[in-house]
């Protein structure tokens, strides 16, 4: 009788431990952080549940009782075909009422799972609740659709995710490279600030054209930028929020767009950032690394080795970009 006794009280032992952990974690774990980070960034709109829960957005086909049902089943490679969903509601019934949230009632964001091939584009809601839009994706594979929507009388915005496929022979891509500056239609953008896990990551975009800052950058889904980003592996969609309004007296039109990042972990990121100069939204694209580079061997082989070189640990370290 004592056995089972012990073990009894050994079992209650470990469920107590266990429940104070989860109650610690709740208490003391996501809250401060993010709140305060949301706080401060009050035009992010609601994006707060994921932001402090422990799975990213987009990752799910369902949450929260909200559904994204493709009405399409295939997209085109050729001309633009429409491409048709809806967001199912608790109730099973078609959500028709929307929070409008950056200019829009719902994002719908488009890429192959290789990370390329990115579209942001804004569909038409009919009154039956189907969202239409005309599309055409580059080439075949199997891409990945998003749609960011916050459902009316909703407390927080929503990303759910679809793979919907474009038939034809997939050539993947490999992710480009991290880097600093990326180049469109002859725009240069350069990025500055690093992507740190767990936390809020400030990021400033910098626009130029022919070596000139652009200053007169235009509004666009209600502020200078608009800034995706996606998690290489499992497409996880990061809540970015811009910093300061379009109009808010210190928010300048350019050359810089300041963004603040939410990374839940360590790894490669695709960054899209959306701007508008001339009357024409461009895409910039970066790949960015978040946390730092995996142990350099430098240490420990100086240490052990006279006849190690630190030169190719050193350039390894270059490469990522962190100095
Ligand atoms: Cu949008």
């Amino acid at each position: 009788m004592r056995t089972p006794v012990k073990l009894g009280a050994f079992g209650l032992g470990l469920a107590v431990v266990f429940t104070a952990a989860l109650g610690l974690g709740r208490a003391v774990g996501p809250a401060p952080a993010p709140a305060a980070t949301h706080e401060s960034h009050s035009e992010a709109g609601g994006h707060e549940e994921a932001a402090t829960g422990a799975v990213p957005a987009g990752l799910q086909v369902a949450q929260d009782g909200f559904r994204l049902l493709p009405v399409t089943t295939e997209l085109s490679t050729g001309g633009a075909r429409p491409f048709a969903f809806r967001i199912l509601g608790p109730d099973g019934a078609p959500v028709t009422r929307y929070t409008t949230s950056h200019d829009k009632d719902l994002h719908l964001i488009v890429v192959r799972r290789d990370l390329s091939g990115f579209q942001h584009v804004h569909p038409t809601l009919a009154a039956d609740g189907t969202w239409s839009i005309a599309l055409a994706v580059p080439s075949p594979g199997q891409y990945r659709v998003f749609a960011d929507f916050q459902p009316a009388g909703h407390a927080n915005g929503i990303t759910l995710g679809v793979d919907v496929p474009a038939p034809g022979d997939y050539q993947p891509r490999p992710l480009p490279a991290p880097a600093r500056t990326s180049t469109v239609d002859g725009y240069q953008v350069t990025l500055t600030g690093d992507l740190t896990p767990g936390g809020s990551s400030k990021l400033a975009l910098s626009v130029s054209k022919d070596g000139m800052p652009v200053t007169d950058l235009q509004p666009y889904l209600g502020a200078y930028g608009h800034l995706v980003a996606l998690r290489d592996g499992d497409l996880a969609y990061l809540h970015v929020h811009p910093d300061g309004t379009p109009g808010d007296g210190r928010t300048p039109a350019g050359p810089e767009v300041t963004f603040y990042a939410e990374v839940p972990s360590a790894g490669s990121y695709r960054l899209y950032l959306d701007f508008q100069h001339a009357g024409v939204v461009r895409t910039a694209e970066f790949t960015a690394v978040a946390g730092p580079p995996a142990p350099a061997p430098t240490t420990s082989a100086s240490a052990t080795s006279s006849t190690a070189t630190p030169q190719p640990s050193e350039s390894g370290h270059d490469a990522d970009g962190h100095k």
